[in-house]
């Protein structure tokens, strides 16, 4: 056991020493993982309940994601762009399908996808809405989160995403989010080309608008000719009990952002789907990205979504979300140290009866990985939970088991 400790201990060093310091992990160092399960370097076996912020739906190591990139890696990984390949267009072809758009804009992480995004809709605002020239408006919402780069966090409100990272980009408009009154004065601004938000806030604590605000938003979108730009880079791939979180209510938005469970943890894939109207306003030349569409990742996609389709992912996660509620609102009653549980399918969060800035949810998150199970707090007293897609009712059983130990043993600091 000294050996896996000095492993252990040695990797954290590392990373101290050599790596930059912009994250905080959980004292666990993992070697392994498979399906719901992660290993540490002492062979200790953790139930996954991050899910790599909703990257492994499919579970880790997938055997037939993992073939598919196995088989196309002998074969051919990047040609770059410049090129055509035989794997893109079958891609591509695949997700319109999928989600029922006209083309497809493959990248490589959900921040570029984003900006792909504001880039077709300021452009599409210009050449088809007629709005001025570099007067293009994207209205934003309150506890967004998008991505990390200087452009996304110039709509950010979160000064641990922005504080420090200006001068911002101009021409976004911030209006708090489920608040349809301000959804109906932002958009009737004829320089607005676009409503830009995420179905469900995952990482400000998985907050769920109410019922009807985004189908209203929706409405409002089309009313005043808005693009309306969903971000499912964590809500999408069947993770809220849907293939879409945007299904809930039956609403195509105009450009549909994916990624992270797009590739089932394998390597970054992402994507922008959206009609002609909107997609061919890029010509050639105008965006890219190296890697962006390459043959790998294009074949990992379409088994992701594959293993998503077959193995029924979503309806395994509508299911058991409901069993996972269940459990927590049980248990609820039993401590004071819960003030509510909420989230849809199996994106779900715990909000521990502390203030943000107590350590109580960080205590309880090493509790939990005490007992095995692996989880983050998110801002501060929000505990997220969100294991692979393909956990058992029994296995989500044992782990609100574990759960329910961790919360009825706790003494706070
Ligand atoms: C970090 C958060 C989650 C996302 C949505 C775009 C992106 C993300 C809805 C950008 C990425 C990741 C990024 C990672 C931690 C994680 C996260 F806490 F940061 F916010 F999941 F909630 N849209 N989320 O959730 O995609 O460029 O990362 O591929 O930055 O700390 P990416």
């Amino acid at each position: 056991m000294i050996g896996t400790r000095n492993a252990s201990q040695d990797a954290i060093s590392l990373e101290d020493k050599y790596g930059a310091h912009n994250y905080h992990p959980l004292p666990v160092v993992l070697n392994k993982g498979e399906g719901v399960f992660l290993w540490g370097v002492d062979g200790k076996r953790y139930y996954d309940f991050l899910s790599a912020y909703s990257a492994v739906n499919q579970g880790h190591c997938h055997p037939r994601i993992v073939n598919a990139l196995i088989e196309q890696a002998k074969q051919l990984t990047l040609t770059s762009r410049a090129f055509y390949n035989d794997k893109l267009g079958v891609a591509e072809k695949y997700v319109c399908d999928t989600f029922g758009y006209d083309k497809a804009l493959f990248m490589n992480s959900g921040a570029e996808a984003n900006e792909t995004a504001i880039k077709l809709a300021r452009k599409w605002g210009y050449q088809v809405k007629g709005i001025p020239e570099n007067e293009a408006v994207i209205v934003a919402v309150s506890q967004n989160f998008h991505g990390r780069t200087t452009t996304i966090i110039s709509a950010s409100t979160d000064p641990s995403a922005r504080t420090g990272f200006g001068p911002y980009m101009p021409g976004f408009r911030i209006i708090p989010f489920d608040d349809r009154a301000a959804l109906e004065s932002a958009l009737n601004d004829p320089n607005v080309c676009a409503l830009w938000m995420e179905p469900i806030q995952g990482e400000a604590g998985v907050f769920i608008p109410q019922p009807g605000y985004l189908k209203a938003a929706a409405e409002l979108c089309s009313r005043y000719n808005v693009l309306l730009m969903a971000d499912e880079i964590q809500t999408g791939i069947a993770r809220t009990g849907k293939m879409l979180a945007c299904d809930h209510e039956n609403v195509r938005p105009d450009l549909l952002i994916l990624g992270k469970a797009l590739s089932g943890g394998m390597l970054p894939v992402s994507l922008v789907l959206a009609d002609d109207e909107v997609m061919l306003v890029i010509k050639p030349g105008e965006h890219g990205s190296t890697f962006g569409g390459n043959p790998l990742a294009a074949v990992v996609c379409v088994e992701a979504l594959e293993v998503v389709k077959e193995e029924d992912l979503a309806g395994n996660a509508a299911r058991l979300g409901v069993v996972f509620r269940q459990r927590i609102t049980e248990l609820i009653s039993r401590t004071k140290l819960i003030s509510a549980v909420r989230g849809k399918g199996l994106l779900n969060a715990i909000v521990v009866n502390d203030t943000a800035e107590s350590s109580t949810a960080w205590d309880i998150c090493m509790s939990l990985m005490h007992e095995g199970l692996l989880a983050k707090p998110t801002h501060g007293n929000i505990i997220r939970l969100a294991p692979p897609l393909v956990i058992t009712e029994e296995q989500l059983h044992e782990c609100c088991d574990i759960i329910e130990r961790v919360f009825l043993a706790f003494k706070k600091k």
